[in-house]
């Protein structure tokens, strides 16, 4: 099980059906509602992302001046994250040899001027788990990279409906989103993209 040559790394093109993605859609509209996307900003200097984010679990990852954590609850209106619906769910099952079930569904909005720059995943406690990312709207492309900065990196097309699974060595990776191709999809009325990556963050 390897893509790009990068073993750990499972691609799933266009696993979702354009139907399973409206469905989706409609489910992050009423966790929106409740859960309102917000600014993550960098520790220690308050830059802000370009990506807003929201959360759907019993944990949500956060990052603010303080540092990057995860919660219980939002850090705006200070109530509970809504659970992971069951549709989300059926991804992970279906896509993830993981016994448990993953606590955080992290939510990324990508206006077409977003970016994510290279980073590790690595505030879950349980670095063994797989992470299961889905991407929706807009398509992107994706670069990952090594266990360094700065080294030998490959890139790929996300498009509306694929899954990517990242686990063993893939899982500590440098990894960014570089640039969103604005109009590429009519799955979001206003444009952009959204990303969900599940997340096991316990053993
Ligand atoms: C490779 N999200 O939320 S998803 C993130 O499209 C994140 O929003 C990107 O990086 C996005 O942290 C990429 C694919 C992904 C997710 C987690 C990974 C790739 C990964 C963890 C390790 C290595
Ligand atoms: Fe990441």
């Amino acid at each position: 099980m390897a893509y790009l040559g990068i073993s750990g790394l499972k691609y799933y093109q266009n696993w979702l059906s354009e139907k399973k993605q409206q469905k989706i859609i409609g489910l992050l509209r009423d966790c929106v509602a409740v859960s309102p996307l917000f600014q993550p900003c960098m520790p220690r200097t308050g830059k802000p992302f370009s990506v807003k984010m929201t959360n759907l679990g019993s944990l949500g990852w956060v990052s603010d001046k303080q540092g990057y954590r995860y919660q219980p609850s939002h850090p705006v209106t200070g109530r509970p994250w809504l659970p992971i619906p069951d549709d989300i769910m059926t991804i992970w099952n279906e896509l993830s040899d993981w016994h448990v079930p993953p606590e955080a569904c992290l939510v990324n909005y990508y206006s077409p001027e977003a970016r994510m720059g290279a980073h590790v995943d690595n505030d879950e406690h349980n670095l063994a788990a797989p992470i299961v990312s889905i991407s929706l709207g807009d398509s992107a492309t994706f670069r990952i990279g090594g266990h360094k900065r700065g080294g030998p990196t490959r890139s790929m097309r996300l498009m509306s409906g694929d899954c990517l699974i990242l686990s063993g060595d893939a899982r500590l990776r440098y990894h960014g989103i570089d640039r969103v191709f604005a109009g590429s999809s009519d799955l979001l009325r206003q444009g952009g993209r959204i990303n969900l990556t599940l997340r096991r963050v316990n053993y």
